[in-house]
């Protein structure tokens, strides 16, 4: 059998323009002519995320608006890369629900570059006037920035590298300021910069970064890159990462082999802020929404979906469950995760025209998709650089309030006792996070006592801040939590909260 496969596989033709034609007539493909689509974005981290968001939309444009295809660069590691050009950059995306998995192959990104390897080559695009939209996916982390108050972290090692090497930048914001500068040095007008990436206030938060950055370089260019465009977004799309099964299955799908495909939700949506002065695609006409002010967008999904996500990720790993959807199916979990959107959240946002409950119902039925293998580690991940925007700025509100928060605490109080690295059975965890070597380090001062644990997390400054981290209420609430998920382990906290509940 084992050798039956591998020959069947090796024996499968690669997914490419040449292949494309025999792709199962069901399965749908670019409806224009790939040859002649030219580059109008350039977009920066090119991950699973914005292969299974933007690259869609602007594939339904392309036949109408063939100079908006994409050209992606990846900024850290050069796989993607190296599974789409055998591919002629095409790639399939697969909406998969509890009905089936239903595969599309995509052709709006042009081809990829490795920006380390590729740096002038990217930048020479970047630089040049057909480009008008960059747009990102780096991850929160990827900014360089100090997440409680949004500043560029001038100490970081990419930041300090790139002030000292202006012309061969390798962070985000040190890329963008030198295509800007050859802009500016050429007389070419400024391209928007465009961040997907779940940060709030995304467009003002990247633009406070960068412009600190291109100021830091030179006055003069720092009040240029001030009058860019950074439109912001709202993104949502639930994309697992791709596993070998995933891989075979599609590659049945297509009769094609896809070294890369995307697993996705069937939902979609993004949220723009209609400030483009160079031009954009008619993203609307692919079903995006252009607004005015994306930000209350911005605040509810973070709050909301990322907010229960982290704390199900937390909480769900620790209890031994893989995948979201497994949470799901603790019914404890999700009377937590209800009561912490209802209670906790909604009172939080101010969303006129919003059937908040609507959304929520929804988000619920999102996360229990039966299909979608998104594993909680995977969005533990990071944890630091997101607790700010997803819960702790929701609990700030609700202190400003003089409300409870005991499920957004516990939500806190899971990512402390996660970064432990230590699960309740004895088992090493992969912390993956950029403060992950310090958590480490205060994890082993603190020993098992939560009190101490607590004393150390709560001072890593750039994640709380010093108003959370000084809160009287905040302390007990969040303590208190940790200290039972230690003592009764975290399926009996998790009932303890929700028989809590009023
Ligand atoms: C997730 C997000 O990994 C994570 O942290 O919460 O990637 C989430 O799936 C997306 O924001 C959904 O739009």
């Amino acid at each position: 059998m084992v050798t039956h496969d591998l020959i069947s596989e090796t024996a499968m033709t690669r997914l490419s323009a040449q292949t494309l034609s025999s792709v199962p007539s069901g399965v749908r493909v670019p409806d224009y002519d790939r040859t002649q689509i030219t580059p109008g974005i350039v977009h920066l981290g090119i991950g699973a995320f914005h292969r299974a968001h933007m690259a869609v939309y602007v594939d339904d444009l392309l036949k109408d608006h063939p100079d908006w295809a994409i050209v992606g660069a990846s900024l850290r590691r050069p796989d993607t890369k190296e599974a789409l050009e055998p591919q002629d950059g095409l790639f399939t995306v697969a909406v998969r629900d509890a009905e089936g998995t239903h595969p599309r192959v995509i052709g709006s990104i042009l081809k990829v570059l490795d920006a380390n390897a590729e740096r002038e080559d990217l930048l020479a695009l970047m630089a040049s006037p057909q480009i008008r939209i960059v747009s990102i996916t780096v991850t929160e982390k990827g900014y360089c920035h100090d997440p409680a108050t949004g500043e560029l972290d001038q100490r970081h090692p990419d930041i300090v590298h790139d002030l000292s090497n202006p012309t061969a930048p390798k962070s985000a914001p040190g890329i963008l300021v030198e295509a800007l500068a050859r802009r500016k040095a050429a007389g070419i007008a400024p391209f928007a910069v465009m961040s997907c990436d779940n940060l709030p206030s995304n467009g003002e938060t990247v633009k406070r970064i960068v412009s600190k950055f291109a100021q830091l370089r030179d006055p003069a260019l720092g009040e240029w890159v001030g009058q860019v465009a950074f439109p912001g977004t709202m993104v949502d799309r639930i994309v697992p990462s791709t596993t070998d099964a995933d891989r075979a299955m599609i590659g049945e799908l297509i009769g094609a082999e896809d070294a890369w495909p995307i697993m996705t939700e069937p939902f979609t949506q993004w949220v723009i802020e209609d400030h483009f002065p160079d031009g954009r695609p008619p993203f609307e006409r692919a079903g995006a929404q252009m607004v005015g002010d994306v930000e209350p967008f911005e605040r509810m999904k973070l709050r909301m979906l990322n907010g229960s996500h982290s704390t199900m990720a937390y909480l769900g790993y620790l209890a031994g469950y893989e995948y979201i959807s497994d949470v799901m199916g603790d019914e404890d979990f999700v009377r937590l995760i209800h009561g912490l959107m209802t209670e906790e959240v909604m009172p939080t946002l101010d969303m006129p025209g919003v059937d908040l409950g609507a959304y929520r119902d929804q988000l619920l039925e999102r996360f229990r998709n039966p299909a979608l293998k998104h594993r909680t580690w995977q969005i533990a991940m990071d944890g630091s650089q997101k607790l700010p925007q997803r819960l702790l700025g929701t609990i700030r509100d609700r202190i400003a309030a003089g409300e409870p928060f005991e499920r957004l605490g516990l939500g806190v109080a899971a990512w402390m006792r996660y970064v432990v690295g230590i699960d309740e059975k004895g088992e090493n965890i992969d912390v993956r996070d950029p403060l992950a070597m310090r958590m480490m380090a205060i994890a082993a001062d603190a020993g098992d006592d939560a009190e101490t644990l607590y004393e150390g997390l709560v001072g890593l400054a750039e994640v709380f801040g010093s108003d959370v981290a000084g809160n009287q209420v905040f302390g007990e609430t969040v303590a208190t939590h940790l200290d039972s998920l230690f003592d009764i382990g975290v399926k009996e906290t998790v009932r303890d909260v929700v028989e809590g509940e009023p």
